[in-house]
């Protein structure tokens, strides 16, 4: 019995975790345990034999069961000591700091008025940035001896030497997208289309490259009333103003056929401009019925189709809802400018959440 519980001891101290322990109480104090086998073998004995071997075997089972227990807690202990010396976390450590990036007020205002016209049922559309001149005037039915092609101070890319094909050019405008997205996708379409474009022209109020979003909505009802609807209601949740009031004037555009351009009614009392009163008017975009043959280049009958679009800058947006007074400062990359006009990046603007908290 002695041996017994040596053996049993001895194993139990140098166990090396739980499962290991496990196998020990099995073997002694399983169903077919030695301990168990060995008190099973009381009942064959002697009543003389029974009373010495009896209290015997009962005590090296409470001992050996103890001996289970203090090193299964012994073994959790050393487990929880060592997650505690792995797993240690200074909390005097100071906070993170706050990042130091921020939304540039032209990616906010992107979708601000991308979330706004998508609530009108547009789509988002893209397309490259350097273009054929095809996607970028003809298309437009601006052909190649159009004095608009002239006011468009188009960036043009070099032609490998001997090659005799129009240039390429850096797009003027994102009409191109529109005219991608009509032939890919056909009538009736609803999209909008933001990006970069560029011209060669650079003061207070130009810079080589800026930002233009268009619209264009195309179906087999569709007037100048529905245009004005909508414009009315982007403008009414752009400038989260609800009284705006919105003039039409008689333009031109190649592309477009009537055209108007669209003035918003402000003031500029006290030097700050306020949308929605007043007695100025302010230009704001461009627009009209999208051209017959507009629609014939983007694969549209336009027996059958008819649509409207418009056009205006996201710079300049950018400008007026934000107070921002120079156009050049949006291209600077000046960290200043940025912490001064930039947004947080966890306030994406949506209409429920109100555009621009
Ligand atoms: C297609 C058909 C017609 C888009 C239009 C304007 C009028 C317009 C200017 C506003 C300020 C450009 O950024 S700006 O200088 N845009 O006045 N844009 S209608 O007309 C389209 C576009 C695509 C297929």
């Amino acid at each position: 019995m002695e041996e017994l519980r040596q053996k049993y001891l001895d194993a139990i101290a140098g166990a090396g975790d739980e499962a290991g322990l496990e196998e020990l109480r099995i073997a002694a104090l399983g169903k077919k345990g030695e301990i168990s086998l060995r008190m099973r073998e009381l009942g064959k004995m002697t009543p003389e034999e029974r009373q010495v071997m009896g209290p015997g075997l009962n005590a090296l089972k409470d001992e050996i069961n103890s001996a289970l227990a203090a090193k299964k807690a012994a073994l959790a202990d050393a487990a929880l000591n060592e997650r505690l010396r792995a797993e240690w976390l200074d909390v005097t450590l100071p906070g993170r700091p706050r990042p130091e990036g921020s939304i540039h007020p032209v990616s906010q205002v992107t979708e601000e008025v991308t979330a706004i016209f998508a609530d009108m049922g547009f789509a988002v559309a893209e397309g490259p940035q350097i273009e054929s001149d095809w996607f970028n005037f003809d298309a437009l039915n601006i052909p190649p001896e159009h004095p608009a092609r002239q006011e468009h101070d188009t960036f043009f890319m070099s032609r490998a030497d001997g090659c005799d094909r129009p240039p390429h050019v850096l797009r003027t405008h994102t009409s191109p997208v529109q005219i991608r997205a009509m032939q890919a996708q056909g009538a009736p379409i609803r999209v909008i289309a933001p990006g970069r474009v560029y011209r060669c022209d650079y003061d207070q109020t130009h810079t080589p490259m800026f930002h233009q979003v268009e619209g264009l909505a195309i179906d087999r009802d569709i007037s100048m009333a529905n245009l004005k609807w909508v414009l009315e209601e982007f403008c009414r949740a752009f400038f989260e103003v609800e009284g705006v009031e919105l003039r039409f004037r008689a333009s031109h555009f190649p592309f477009t056929e009537p055209s108007a351009e669209v003035d918003i009614r402000c003031s500029w009392e006290g030097g700050t401009l306020k949308i929605g009163e007043g007695n100025d008017w302010m230009e704001i975009l461009g627009s009209g019925m999208v051209h017959p043959n507009v629609l014939k280049a983007g694969g549209i009958d336009p027996d059958e189709w008819q649509g409207f679009a418009f056009g205006m800058g996201i710079d300049r947006l950018a400008m007026l809802k934000y107070g921002i007074p120079d156009l050049r400062a949006f291209f600077d990359s000046d960290l200043r400018w940025l912490r001064h006009y930039g947004f947080s990046a966890l306030d994406m603007p949506t209409l429920h959440g109100g555009l621009s908290r």
